[in-house]
């Protein structure tokens, strides 16, 4: 959902996450340990064995490989228009030139922030980062005490957290996420790829797979046609050619390996770091509702919190985000639907009023977003300016479209009071609509239907999407997607 999407450079409400949970790594109630890994690592510093040497020499490894790498000028070198000042500090004082590089980040909307200020917050996160391991090395090394306890004053995240690799993954995921990581991501993929072999055999918990319990059939009287895979490139290229409409495939995701992984969110932990990887969470009702916040947490927070409990107070949603780009061996698990690539015919008069779509560049390959939730996310109805097939791995989503042809009926927003461009986005709450229905609060209903008198006469399709289902939603066509039960998806865009 294109409003959802700027994540990227608006840490407005960002929280770091308080480190303290690793502290003994003492396996909670109920959870298996392994042989023993990080947390060598993170054991007192008294515990002079061969494995902790390792740790340090690690530790020196990587501090060492991000610095030979920061001395490698990048092709474009647009850093060094950010002047000589904070380039003459950015290794001393990496966190001075975080604060100026953060600032210059949100002086504007991300897609117009120029590319040395992000170059610069990442330059600057590698150093800081650098800086990090360097310390976090002299603590473990047992014959350097006097220095270590120099540094214990001064090492903001090694002595404040327990978990002193959560620092240094907070550090580098957030200079991924705010930078776009435009020149140096493969030190960062690097950085975490040893980090992840480092802890291969960290004790995870014991979690089984999500409870999914499936919902009862949708009994409508406007459903989403269904055609079973495989559908291919040809195929979709003739139903394109002759309506053009949505269409649900079912089974044409089955050879993707994240339809068995995902159900797990062990498999989650394993590929984030142990979960100490932050990821962008969207916590409250929905993204149009009082309250609504996003917030960088590590993944297995957002498990724990978000995704494991059967009820929550609040509702987080992994939303519309390319976590497939922050973690590579997510992307392993999906395949590109061929009918991404297929041609469809020119818009039509209404799908050209779709809201962003004279802005919007041709794409070379597909836009692809993760959906990961609890039951009861909701996605306000709103359009995109692309071709979308949404593919839903594990669990269930009920999800309504409108065709472009019934966008009057919608009502689309303007220009919010913070001169963001809405209008994309209806101003029906239709979860608020069923909800007043079902409580029969005739009177608030009334009220409703007074201020979108159309909104009921609009015609529209709707499903029930179930694991291997995959939903083509054309160009221009509105959608509200609402989580029956915990939920992960895939969206490819296309143009
Ligand atoms: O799954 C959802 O919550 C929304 C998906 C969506 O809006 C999209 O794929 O464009």
């Amino acid at each position: 959902m294109y409003t959802h999407g700027t994540f990227v450079a608006q840490d407005t409400d960002e929280k770091s996450v308080p480190h303290d949970r690793d502290d003994d790594q003492s396996a909670l109630p109920g959870q298996k340990r392994k042989a023993s890994g990080v947390l060598v690592m993170q054991s007192h510093d008294d515990d002079n064995d061969n494995n902790q040497h390792r740790a340090n020499e690690l530790l020196q490894s990587l501090a060492e490989q991000i610095q030979d790498a920061l001395n490698v000028a990048t092709p474009d070198e647009a850093v060094q228009q950010c002047g000589q000042a904070p380039l003459r500090i950015i290794a001393t004082h990496p966190d001075k030139v975080l604060e100026l590089a953060h600032t210059k980040l949100h002086a504007s909307p991300f897609q117009s922030v120029p590319l040395h200020w992000r170059r610069l917050f990442e330059e600057a996160s590698l150093h800081k980062v650098a800086k990090l391991l360097k310390d976090r090395a002299l603590r473990v090394h047992p014959e350097d005490r006097a220095k270590r306890r120099r540094i214990d004053n001064h090492t903001a995240v090694a002595s404040h957290s327990g978990d002193w690799l959560l620092g240094i993954v907070e550090v580098l995921d957030r200079g991924i996420s705010l930078s776009g990581a435009p020149g140096r991501k493969y030190v960062f993929d690097g950085i975490f790829e040893q980090l992840g072999e480092h802890i291969a055999n960290e004790a995870t918990p014991d979690w089984t797979c999500f409870r999914i319990i499936k919902p009862p059939d949708l009994k409508s009287t406007h459903p989403i046609i269904r055609k079973s895979g495989p559908f291919d490139h040809e195929t979709f290229q003739e139903h394109l050619r002759i309506d053009c409409q949505p269409v649900i495939i079912t089974g044409a995701i089955e050879n993707w390996p994240a339809r068995q992984l995902w159900e797990n969110p062990e498999y989650l932990l394993r590929h984030t770091l142990g979960g100490r990887r932050f990821v962008p969470v969207e916590v409250g009702e929905s993204y149009v509702s009082d309250g609504w916040s996003q917030r960088m947490m590590p993944m297995r927070d957002f498990v724990e919190t978000y995704l494991l409990p059967d009820d929550t107070a609040e509702t987080g949603y992994l939303a519309q985000y390319d976590l497939f780009a922050q973690i590579p061996a997510l992307r392993h698990d999906v395949r590109i639907p061929d009918i991404c690539y297929s041609d469809p015919p020119p818009a039509n008069a209404d799908a050209l009023r779709t809201a962003g779509l004279s802005t919007v560049e041709q794409l070379d390959e597909p836009l692809l977003n993760a959906w990961l939730g609890p039951k009861g996310t909701k996605t306000p109805l709103h359009t995109d300016p692309y071709h979308n097939v949404l593919c839903q791995v594990v669990g269930y989503k009920y999800v309504r479209l409108y065709p472009p042809s019934e966008t009057d009926r919608l009502y689309p927003r303007g220009v919010d009071e913070k001169g963001i461009n809405m209008e994309n986005t209806s101003r029906v709450d239709m979860s608020r609509l069923w909800s007043l229905v079902h409580d029969s609060l005739a009177e608030e209903v009334d009220q409703e239907n007074r201020e979108f008198p159309l909104f009921q006469e609009a015609r529209f399709v709707e499903a029930v999407l179930g694991p291997g289902d995959s939903l083509y939603v054309p160009l221009g066509w509105w959608h509200y997607v609402e989580s029956l039960t915990t939920s992960f998806s895939v969206s490819f865009w296309w143009n």
